[in-house]
């Protein structure tokens, strides 16, 4: 069966504290928090730095916090020019809207020097929601699941390393020939959340 995209296993929502131990401080007020799956991507300036800052930053945005950080893969880049890519995939949990968290991670990705030149172009950070919870969203701007997520093994392979029962082994295997290449352990993110 395929999962990915489109038909996204509910995942509901979770109910978590703080991973510094502020029981009640999460900023949630309690209520349920929803899990989002953020692909992480880099081909200009230090990629590893600018992804440890960007996972540090995810944590700390209001409402939310990080869950786990899968290991980081390098791969040339696909349907694009410029350097190779260093990628990995975020789950975090959050209190916010699907269109607040896009700002937010836009507002991540300019503070990392991002610009966008034209279409597909070399990019210091991009910041994708890959599924928000079980939601399906298709407005001007906000489209999850992640339309192309299906496509590319730099989001599948980081992804099936954090829920591998919702990612198919045949999809994974139809994008194998991207060559993607695993550089780090999930430890690569290890200290960049300042707890
Ligand atoms: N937008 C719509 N849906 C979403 C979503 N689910 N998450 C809108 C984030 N943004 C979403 O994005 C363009 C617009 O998409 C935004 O204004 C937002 O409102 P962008 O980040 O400005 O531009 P982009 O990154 O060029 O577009 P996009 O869609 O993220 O590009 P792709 O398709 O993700 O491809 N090769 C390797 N090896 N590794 C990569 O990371 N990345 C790309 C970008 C191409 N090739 C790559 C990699
Ligand atoms: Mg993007």
């Amino acid at each position: 069966m395929i999962r990915v995209p489109g038909s996204v296993r509910p995942v509901g929502s979770i109910i978590t504290s703080r991973m510094d131990g502020e029981d009640g401080e999460d900023g949630a007020g309690g209520a349920a928090l929803t899990p989002v799956f953020v692909g992480l991507g880099a081909n200009l300036g230090d990629r590893r730095a600018t992804l440890r800052a960007a996972v540090q930053a995810l944590h700390a945005l209001p409402r939310t916090q990080l869950v786990r950080v899968s290991p980081l893969y390098r791969s040339a880049p696909v349907d694009a020019g410029g350097p190779d890519y260093l990628n990995a995939v975020a789950e975090v949990a959050t209190g916010l809207a699907p269109q607040a968290l896009l700002e937010s991670l836009q507002a991540i990705e300019l503070a990392a020097g991002r610009e966008r030149p034209y279409r597909n172009a070399p990019r210091t950070l991009d910041l994708d929601i890959l599924w928000f919870g079980d939601q399906v969203i298709d407005t001007a701007d906000l489209v999850v699941p992640h339309p192309r997520m299906a496509e590319r093994a730099f989001v599948l392979r980081p992804l099936a390393d954090l829920v591998p029962d919702r990612v198919d082994a045949e999809r994974l295997q139809a994008v194998a020939s991207q060559g993607i290449e695993h550089q780090e352990g999930p430890a690569w993110a290890e200290g960049a959340v300042l707890r």
